[in-house]
């Protein structure tokens, strides 16, 4: 399109269109247009953002720049209401949900605050009115996506935030404001490798810089007694280090509401004092050398999904944000209430996994140490504030903290940890006098040569409330993990089955797919999921199936535009879109799927003419920057991909693409183009899944193992629309009682050991026959996640899911069922769940008249 300003569009060497984001959408037909706003006042504000805050004139912006001014001038429109919020809140002083969590993995924040601010037609009309070159798709594409986590974990509370916007719940995130997010994925040779992921070079429009909130943070250092002046002995923490912590806040508008929670993220700064004491003393390269240490607290996020590394920095991290957001906390509560007798009943403090479990002790030392309480007092208040979800059953997940570190690093907090864990030990002692297993067993304290705290212990004992994140986890919870605890306090644990958020998951990332649905049903879905229901009655409807496979093609098509686009690779859309999508670990067994994928080449090989369906396989998985064996995969996978795509007989009929750099913005494409959604993980080792859930909604199929949340989307679905594949939890316990040798399936199966014989000789490796050696090795000999044991399950369920796919028909209806089944798994659902029996919070409403929405601008608008 020749425009006035088109000129401008290819010059934006700092951020490259790396993005996913690019095919054109169809008008979100779900806003709700305030009275004030419209078109021309939008394209006046607009250039008014542009002129007063890049200092631009049309003909001078980049694609930044005006992504920039779009920016601040939808978040604009949600100011108005977000302070309304806050203030509500304040005047009512209302017991307020505080969301501790390491992570929030957001995703971009354009397309959905546009979506909440109700304003994404108008804008959309605007810039085409504008006539600048770049249509609203190309500004949301300039948008680097704020990876401020590593998978599962930190994208619940991404929705979680959403839901509890859209249900009114007085809330507030507490995290890490990290300036470096999830490494970006790009992929050399096959091979990961990581580059940085700087998302804030360019600024970003949607975080306010709160200084003014500022709090300090101690370190290191003793403690010391003392006699205070009412003659009781009390600590006191002498520390050696400060360090600074300043909030930067994010808005969290709902859907269709007034409400606009907080997400405040915290970033470390350099004390002041700290280093003018030692430019006094003359010695400025330390003191700079300092600023850097403490800096670096807020710098980077933790690569590792499911593996603590147990570094000094990483306990940091955790302590420092949880500081951070106590003080602040306490802060607001004492202006409203004066003194923290009742803290307890103005705040629900929830600890996404342990990483802020610390945020126990420190609570615990902020009220004895810093407010003079007295421990139980201190104690039943902490206790009643905390509660914890926990996320994985993975031993190796569960973190422990060194006593060592912990003490070197929070001397006081060690101190209080054992206080409490006499205290707790007594208790148990009681209750079970002659029981010195036990006892360790529930410890705080590993003991031994180098003694560790268990973090979970610790959030389980300080918290009133722990949960799992879907029911056959739960129970494992309280069989497994966290047996003793469940017989001491049955009454604690309960189960919260995880969600996603349709906003994003269906109304940002499958426009189509909710018009169609709201044509059908009405809107009410969006904020009330289980309404999808009503989609059985048309499940048999012939238009409606007609309709419904359409849009399927039509995201099938416009993925395969991107793919063609971004990595110049052709895929046949006539293809089933057969995709696994999540973090690349063991359990999850991405290695499975391979092993299926060379099996059936290798039937292929045998009888070239068979007419069988084509099958393109999407990939997409980071791995840990130090997961060897899975970085070895990722290779497998582009070597049997590149083995395919250069054999003349395949003929593009089995074909794999591996999707680099998955995140929320690509799987935002993925899961409304996906047929078969694959989770395989061994039972009993995925805690939930979300992603899971994202698919089925979106009207894909399930290939799944009874694991996680599978198992009730299977109830939910019903086991006729899904299909379901290998060993239960119950069977894997058995099998390994018996004795597991992977051996004796690879002798007693031909297919499965003329794979692993294949990956062995060097088939997808013949520059370096040895090269997958070790996946052959860890397959053979040990196989901790029983890939071999679930091979012909999967093999023949894959099969059936071949034969069901070609009754077209009957296909659509299975898939309409889904979506249709789908309801309990939102967000909202769970959140509601969580207020109801572990918050006991209620919705505020905010109320903003419509004439408030925009506050009264001064608008420039160039001739
Ligand atoms: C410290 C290393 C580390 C990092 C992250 C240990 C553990 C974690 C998380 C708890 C891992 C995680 O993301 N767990 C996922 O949580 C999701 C949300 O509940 C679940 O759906 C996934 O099944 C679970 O793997």
């Amino acid at each position: 399109m020749a425009t006035r300003y088109g000129k401008y569009l290819d010059e934006n060497p700092l951020r490259p269109a790396r993005d996913f984001y690019r095919t054109k959408r169809m008008k979100s037909q779900l806003e709700q247009e305030g009275p004030v706003f419209n078109v021309d006042l939008f394209c006046r504000v607009f250039l008014n953002k542009l002129l007063h805050r890049q200092v631009k004139l049309p003909s001078q912006a980049t694609p930044n720049d005006y992504y920039m001014a779009l920016s601040h001038a939808i978040r604009d429109r949600l100011v108005n209401r977000w302070m309304k919020s806050t203030e509500t809140y304040h005047e009512q002083d209302v017991r307020m949900v505080c969301y501790l969590s390491a992570e929030f993995l957001l995703g971009k924040q354009l397309n959905q605050n546009l979506l909440h601010a109700g304003c994404w037609n108008t804008v959309e009309e605007g810039l085409e009115k504008m006539q600048l070159g770049h249509s609203l798709y190309d500004l949301m594409a300039q948008e680097p996506d704020p990876g401020l986590g590593n998978g599962g974990l930190g994208r619940l509370a991404a929705c979680f935030l959403d839901s509890l916007a859209t249900l009114d719940i007085p809330a507030i995130g507490y995290g890490i404001r990290y300036e470096f997010g999830i490494f970006e994925q790009v992929i050399e040779d096959g091979w990961q490798v990581e580059r940085p992921d700087y998302w804030l070079q360019l600024g970003n429009p949607w975080e306010i810089h709160r200084p003014e909130y500022m709090v300090e943070v101690k370190l290191g250092g003793h403690t010391e007694f003392y006699i205070d002046d009412e003659g009781w002995q009390r600590v006191k923490w002498k520390a050696d280090r400060t360090v600074l912590g300043t909030p930067f806040d994010m808005l969290v508008p709902g859907y269709n509401t007034k409400t606009v929670a907080t997400l405040r993220l915290w970033s470390a700064r350099a004390s002041q004092d700290f280093n003018f004491h030692l430019f006094n003393e003359g010695d400025y390269t330390r003191a700079v050398a300092d600023k850097t240490y403490s800096e670096n607290i807020t710098k980077v996020l933790y690569p590792n999904d499911n593996t603590p590394q147990g570094q000094e920095l990483r306990l940091t991290q955790q302590y420092f944000f949880v500081a951070c957001s106590l003080q602040d906390m306490i802060r607001q509560h004492l202006i409203k209430n004066g003194d923290l007798s009742c803290f307890q009943e103005k705040v629900a403090i929830q600890l996404n996994d342990t990483h802020p479990s610390i945020g126990v002790a420190e609570l615990m030392r902020l009220l004895v140490d810093e407010h003079k309480m007295n421990w139980d007092k201190a104690w039943t208040i902490t206790c009643n504030s905390f509660s914890y979800t926990n996320h994985t059953l993975l031993p190796e997940a569960l973190e422990r903290w060194p006593v060592r570190l912990l003490s070197s690093l929070l001397p006081r907090h060690m101190e209080i940890i054992y206080e409490i864990n006499r205290r707790f030990l007594n208790e148990v002692r009681a209750h079970y006098p002659n029981d010195p297993a036990k006892l360790a067993r529930m410890s705080l304290i590993v003991e031994g040569d180098d003694k560790q705290v268990r973090m979970a212990h610790l959030a389980c004992v300080g918290s009133h409330a722990v949960n799992g994140v879907a029911a056959l986890h739960t129970e494992l919870v309280k069989s497994d993990l966290m047996h003793d605890f469940h017989e001491f306090w049955p009454d604690k644990f309960s189960n919260k089955t995880n969600g996603v958020t349709p906003r994003r998951w269906m109304l940002i990332s499958n426009p189509k797919l909710s018009h169609l649905i709201s044509a059908t049903i009405g809107k009410d879905w969006v904020t009330d999921l289980a309404q999808l229901q009503k989609l059985e009655a048309y499940a048999d409807n012939p238009e409606f199936r007609e309709k419904w496979w359409e849009i399927k093609q039509e995201n099938k098509q416009d993925l395969a535009e991107c793919i063609y686009h971004q990595f110049d690779l052709e895929v046949r859309p006539d293809a089933i879109f057969d995709v696994q999508v999540k973090r690349l670990h063991e359990y999850k067994r991405q290695l499975l799927k391979v092993l299926h994928i060379i099996a059936q080449y290798q039937q292929l090989k045998k009888n070239p003419d068979t007419d069988i369906q084509a099958q393109l396989f999407l990939f997409g998985a980071k791995a840990a920057p130090g997961y060897y064996i899975a970085k070895l995969i990722i290779k497998l996978i582009n070597s049997v991909a590149t083995v395919l795509d250069e054999d003349k007989d395949v003929r593009g009929r089995l074909k794999i693409v591996f999707l680099p750099n998955f995140n929320v913005s690509v799987g935002e494409q993925i899961y409304p183009a996906a047929e078969l959604s694959e989770q395989i993980s061994l039972a009993g080792k995925e805690a939930s899944g979300t992603g899971n859930m994202k698919f089925a909604l979106n009207g894909a199929l399930t290939i799944g193992t009874l694991d996680g949340a599978n198992i009730e989307i299977r109830d939910a679905v019903g086991k006729e629309n899904m299909f379901c594949c290998g060993l239960d939890v119950k069977e894997v316990k058995a099998l390994r009682t018996r004795g597991y040798h992977p051996r004796e399936y690879y002798n007693d199966n031909p297919e499965l050991r003329e794979v692993i014989n294949q990956i062995a000789c060097g088939v997808f490796s013949p520059d370096k026959p040895k090269l997958f050696q070790p996946i052959v090795d860890t397959l053979l000999n040990h196989d901790e996640y029983l890939l071999l044991a679930d091979y012909q399950s999967y093999a023949d369920c894959h099969a059936k899911m071949l034969e069901a796919y070609q009754d077209r028909d009957n296909w659509i209806k299975m898939s309409i069922l889904n979506t249709a089944r789908m309801g309990f798994f939102s967000s909202d659902r769970s959140i509601a769940e969580y207020c109801r029996d572990i918050w006991h919070v209620d919705p505020v409403e905010v109320e903003v008249p419509d004439e408030q929405i925009d506050i009264p601008i001064e608008v420039y608008c160039p001739s």
